[in-house]
């Protein structure tokens, strides 16, 4: 049981490391050792008022690199805000884009770390990050719906695992 803990420790520093390390050398023009992992993330839904997440959970392992997809196919505003997740991550960029997959075209990209994404309806971004710190981070978004409370206030809530 220890050796299976001690092991376990040594492939999490490894991780961590491996996943510091790698952001530099990308951000130098290299090639990334790891395939891309996309993942999907949807603020409100099509067609509905509800304000949520969807998924409202995401797990993501600590050393992979990830280009996570957020769009809004809403008809309001809405934010992706996760301060700690940010400062988990070690951050290539924010690709903004005009729409949302097929025929979408790219108008901005975003070097290094977002402290917070607001995207309007029908939008989208692609983030490409690796984390290197374990934990679970909350995601809120912090519009202001007419009474003035957040959508979060509102239950609007959402969480990252990173193993
Ligand atoms: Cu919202």
């Amino acid at each position: 049981m220890i050796i299976r803990i001690v092991a376990f420790l040594a492939f999490a520093v490894f991780a961590a490391i491996s996943g510091a390390a790698f952001g530099p050398a990308l951000a130098g023009g290299g090639k990334a050792n790891h395939k891309i992992v996309t993942v999907q993330l949807a603020l409100g839904k099509d067609g509905d008022e509800k304000r949520l997440f969807h998924p409202s959970a995401l797990t993501l392992q600590t050393g992979q690199r990830y280009r996570l997809v957020i769009h809004n196919p809403s008809l309001e505003v809405h934010e992706f805000d996760s301060p700690g997740l940010v400062d988990a991550v070690w951050s290539s960029h924010v690709r903004v884009l005009d729409g949302y997959g097929r025929g979408s075209q790219t108008v901005a990209n975003i070097v290094g770390k977002p402290a917070e994404i607001e995207i309007f309806p029908g939008g989208s971004v692609e983030w490409e990050f690796v984390p290197v710190a374990a934990g679970r981070y909350e995601i809120i978004c912090d519009t202001l719906d007419q009474s003035g409370k957040t959508h979060t206030a509102g239950g609007m809530t959402g969480s990252v695992l990173v193993k």
